[in-house]
């Protein structure tokens, strides 16, 4: 074995099972990707309406809504769509679930209308998650809504005709690795991601590979040609020592196909695809000079879980996306429908509440660039350390910046104190000369006084936001 060889080998085997959207890198891919050999000009021109977007819906939608949570009378700690791993559900009865699936409350146009009044600019929905089950019509595998629920019907073909009628961007999200349902695929206990077999049925046991060739790949062609221009977007999941370089390589080879998708970082394999994921979290500074993208829950689960009721605010929402985009990222903020493919009304309610807000403010968001200052996210604490003993990133929550070719948004959170009858922005080390300020939710665009000396600005505002979450202050600039 030629040594650079059994050095990458010999760190897969030794490297700590996780999630691994920061595996390293292969040295040299036994397939290169698009991302290998584009050019930047290309590159920017395949990502261009991904950049432009923002904000977009994940969808985790699944035989899991029907446990919702609760297996044999008992509530299943921890995400919804893992309550076959975590209660260890037998493969025989989980697919049993499937004879029951039958969510004729499912519009595909009423979830991408809910995306679109949203301002969501894009869905991602499960159509494979780690329990095995395709949630479209699958001729490689039976196990999949189609032919094996009274349904019938391929909910992924009817969002993408809705989201074509609509404007939208459709992707899929495909769990390569994980399948608790295929003899041979990996099965990761969550509580340490380890080890990659931790089966708990002996249906689960056999070979990797056939897995990879009888269902995987097989899918993920049918992915990939049956639902015309869509995906646009390709969403891996949690890779683990199974998916080697070699492995990985061959799903690489379908993807090369389709020059115009987009696919995230967790492949496995080294690839680095195209966007970074963090996930449940906002990044102290982004990614800079890399697309990057914030998945998060409205409330603590992916899939529905009855009981879960622990809604974030319309406020936490609307900033964690400014906060997202002021950093140059995208959000996937998720929604999880039900049996019957209703989307829980508390989620619909803060995504109305989001889409009112950007239908005024959407010009602060969409295709912006991040903020031309930074330290307005907040700083590191000099004595407090996050859970790997780096300094903990302290968030400040009173204004965010994003940035357009002549003009910066100022987003404030917080409303500065009133002196007389005005309220009084300040901002120090002004990165541009500004020409002109107004707010973005006075239709007349009123111009704001505003005092300009030795790189500092200060801005004469009304007493009151004109928006308790979040009143966006535009600056004209000279360039
Ligand atoms: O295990 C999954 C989880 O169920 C969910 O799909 C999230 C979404 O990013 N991804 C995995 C955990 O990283």
């Amino acid at each position: 074995m030629k040594l650079t060889r059994f050095l990458t080998a010999a760190v897969l085997l030794a490297a700590p099972l996780s999630y691994a959207q920061n595996q390293p890198a292969a040295p040299q891919h036994p397939v290169p990707s698009i991302q290998d050999s584009e050019t930047s000009s290309q590159k920017d021109a395949r990502m261009a309406w991904w950049r432009q977007a923002r904000f977009g819906m994940f969808i985790h939608w699944g035989l899991y809504s029907i446990p919702a949570g609760t297996w044999d009378g008992k509530q299943v700690p921890s995400i919804g769509e893992w309550i076959m791993n975590n209660a260890s559900i037998p493969v025989a009865d989980y697919k049993s679930l499937a004879a029951q699936f039958n969510p004729t409350g499912f519009s595909a146009h009423d979830i991408v209308a809910l995306a679109k009044s949203a301002g969501m600019k894009y869905i991602v929905i499960t159509a494979k998650h780690h329990d095995g089950f395709a949630m479209f019509d699958s001729k490689a595998n039976a196990f999949n809504i189609v032919a094996a629920t009274p349904f019938h019907r391929d909910p992924l073909r009817e969002l993408a005709d809705e989201a074509r009628k609509q404007g939208l961007k459709l992707g899929f999200y495909y769990s390569q690795d994980q399948d608790w349902t295929a003899p041979g695929a990996s099965a990761i206990l969550r509580a340490n991601h380890d080890p990659v077999t931790h089966h708990w049925d002996k249906a689960q046991d056999g070979d990797f590979d056939t897995y990879l060739h009888t269902k995987a790949i097989p899918q993920i062609k049918e992915l990939l040609t049956n639902y015309g221009d869509f995906p646009a977007v390709l969403w891996f999941d949690t890779p683990t020592a199974n998916m080697t370089p070699a492995r990985a390589a061959e799903i690489v080879a379908l993807v090369n196909q389709h020059p115009n998708l987009i696919w995230n970082n967790r492949l496995g394999g080294g690839y680095k695809g195209d966007t970074e994921t963090p996930e449940q979290t906002i990044p102290a500074q982004g990614f800079p000079g890399e697309d990057w993208e914030s998945c998060m829950t409205i409330n603590d689960t992916w899939g529905y879980k009855s009981y879960d009721t622990n809604f974030k605010s319309t406020e936490t929402l609307l900033r964690n996306l400014i906060d997202i985009a002021s950093k140059g990222g995208n959000y996937l903020l998720n929604i999880g429908p039900d049996s019957h493919g209703i989307v829980p009304q508390p989620e619909v309610d803060r995504l109305h509440a989001m889409g009112t807000w950007l239908a005024v403010n959407g010009e602060a968001i969409y295709g912006t660039q991040p903020t031309l200052f930074g330290p307005e996210a907040g700083s590191f604490s000099a004595t407090v350390k996050d859970s790997k003993g780096n300094p903990k990133f302290i968030p400040a929550w009173d204004w965010r910046s994003t940035t357009a070719p002549n003009k910066i948004y100022i987003e404030i959170f917080n409303w500065p104190p009133v002196s007389g009858a005005q309220a009084a922005f300040h901002l120090d080390k002004l990165p541009r000369k500004i020409t002109s300020a107004y707010l973005l939710a006075d239709p007349a665009h009123t111009p704001l006084k505003m005092t300009q000396a030795g790189g500092s600005l200060d801005i004469h505002l009304p007493a009151k936001p004109l928006d308790p979450i979040a009143t966006v202050l535009v600056l004209e600039t000279a360039k």
